[in-house]
């Protein structure tokens, strides 16, 4: 642990009372001016120190950056995240994250990014993805559960994200399924679930999780001016990216542990009282087809269940869908 991040967490640990730059010192093994040039850092970084005469300094503020210290703090002490990567620009969080997994990276490891160059949605769709006012994540995933299993990640990711927007601003967020997550209609957030397995066993699961949070209306570019929306537009203030970070992660390993235990029917409930999609008339494009019908429902897999004007149903396991009606 480099000194900055140790200073951060004794700070931290002291809470609303000061401490001494002479304790400090002693504490971290350095001189008492290191000490004041590593605070000066740390102020640099956005962090709010107070610093008094005779009493040392206090942290008053911390910047809402993706520092790993930070996201520790806003963990439970036993959340299953067991590390955390963070980057101030990627590519994409999730191409970190395969590279990672695929280097044998453990289940929980967490890959954030302040800002993605080219932030990736499904079919080689792009994601706007801008520096400091958005959620850019990615979580390894390694269940021993079969490949068919794997929307299900997918499915408590957006249950868990719709939950959190919910807990955290009180906007009334819905499931679009499969993956997105939507507020009066527009994408807030989506998600990308990608899997390396072998037949019959999953290798790994990269869940990528994109949600706008501090996007101001005139940020996105023109092609989503219409559909996209950020939790601060809907909400009108600005949001901690951090107290959402741990609610996400919260509510996730809530639902990822039901799935492990009950499958998809044990969050079948809790997901389809957040969908907007079920019971709507909708349009589904899937592998180069479109068909209209009614969606009824999920199945136990997670599969959106579609009822045909002819009243057969179809099982469709992966598209996109426009809700008519
Ligand atoms: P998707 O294919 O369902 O949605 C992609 C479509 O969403 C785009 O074609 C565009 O119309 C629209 N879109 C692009 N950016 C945004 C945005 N910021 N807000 C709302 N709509 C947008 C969705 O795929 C999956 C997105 C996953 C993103 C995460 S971020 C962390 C991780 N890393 C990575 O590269 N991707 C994931």
């Amino acid at each position: 642990m480099s000194i900055d991040e140790q200073l951060v967490r004794v700070l931290h640990e002291k809470g609303d009372h000061f401490i001494s730059g002479e304790e400090l010192a002693e504490t971290l093994g350095v001189t008492r001016t290191a000490i004041w040039n590593h605070i000066s850092r740390l102020r640099d970084l956005g962090y709010t120190i107070d610093a008094l005469p005779h009493h040392g300094y206090r942290l008053a503020g911390i910047p809402d950056k993706m520092l790993p210290d930070e996201i520790r703090n806003v963990l439970t002490a036993d959340s299953f995240v067991s590390k955390i990567h963070a980057y101030d620009r990627a590519d994409s969080t999730n191409d970190i994250a395969m590279r990672l997994a695929e280097g044998g990276a453990l289940e929980g490891e967490l890959v954030v990014a302040e800002q993605q160059l080219k932030g990736r949605g499904r079919l080689g769709r792009n994601w706007f993805s801008p520096k400091g006012s958005g959620l850019w994540l990615s979580l390894i995933l390694r269940p021993s559960l079969p490949p068919s299993a794997a929307p299900q990640a997918t499915l408590a990711g957006a249950v868990a994200v719709a939950k959190a927007i919910r807990e955290t601003t009180g906007c009334e967020a819905h499931i679009k399924w499969p993956n997105d997550v939507v507020i009066r209609g527009r994408k807030v957030c989506g998600i990308l679930t990608e899997m390396s397995s072998d037949m019959d066993r999953i290798r790994h699961i990269v869940l990528g999780i994109g949600v706008n949070v501090n996007v101001d209306a005139g940020a996105f570019p023109d092609e989503l001016a219409d559909i996209a929306t950020s939790l601060k537009i809907e909400s009108g203030r600005e949001l901690s990216r951090l107290a959402l970070l741990g609610a996400v992660i919260q509510r996730f390993e809530e639902g990822y542990q039901e799935i492990r235990t009950g499958g998809f029917e044990a969050l079948k409930d809790e997901w389809i009282s957040l969908c907007d999609t079920v019971g709507k008339h909708v349009r589904v494009t899937a592998e180069g087809r479109e068909l209209d019908g009614v969606a009824s429902g999920v199945d136990f897999r997670g599969n959106l269940v579609v009822r045909l004007p002819n009243g057969m149903s179809e099982h469709i396991i992966s598209g996109d869908v426009a809700v008519i009606e």
